[in-house]
């Protein structure tokens, strides 16, 4: 009798054991994935924050009238320039077309100017030297935010975190 007790007790602390195996199991394989998906995620975010910065760096080098320092589709020129409407503000009531890009997710959209975009085509495009898998836009106001300068608004963007493009903005001015 008390070997059969013991015995059913041996079965249950197995059985218990076997479930406790693998609940440990699947919360390694969680913190595995999950430190696998923050690694892939800063390491992305690094490479953006880096091309950020080599971007800033060819830029502030162009001359004033680059081609790639134009307003292809001219909504970002002169729309803060008429005396008494110089308040910062897109005349035509947009944002300079600062924050085009194709494919700009509905997710950013909804986010407004700020931190948000608007699906269209930039006034430029580059893809990284290093990693072609990253996407670099811009967009040129012209005459903003003073006259003799240029704004210009870059998103890098990975193809694996489409709503977490780095933004960034440099203005150059015309050497007078
Ligand atoms: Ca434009
Ligand atoms: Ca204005
Ligand atoms: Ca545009």
């Amino acid at each position: 009798m008390l070997q059969n007790n013991n015995k059913g007790m041996t079965l249950v602390e197995v059985l218990v054991a076997i479930v406790v195996f693998g609940i440990a199991v699947i919360g390694v394989m969680t913190m595995t994935s999950r430190a696998t998906l923050d690694n892939t995620d800063s390491h992305i975010l690094s490479n953006q924050v880096s091309l950020a910065g080599e971007q800033i760096e060819i830029f502030s080098a162009l001359p004033y009238d680059h081609f790639d320092l134009n307003d292809d589709d001219g909504d970002g020129t002169n729309q803060d320039v008429l005396l008494g409407r110089q308040d910062g503000k897109d005349d035509n009531g947009g944002d300079f077309g600062l924050n085009d890009y194709p494919g700009c997710s509905t997710a950013l959209q909804n986010r407004g100017n700020l931190w948000g975009c608007t699906d269209g085509p930039a006034d430029g495009t580059a893809t990284s030297k290093t990693d072609a898998s990253y996407t670099i836009y811009w967009n040129v106001a012209f005459n903003y935010p003073l006259l003799h300068s240029k704004t210009v608004r870059f998103f890098v963007i990975h193809p694996m975190k489409p709503n977490h493009p780095i933004i960034f903005e440099t203005v150059i001015s015309r050497e007078l």
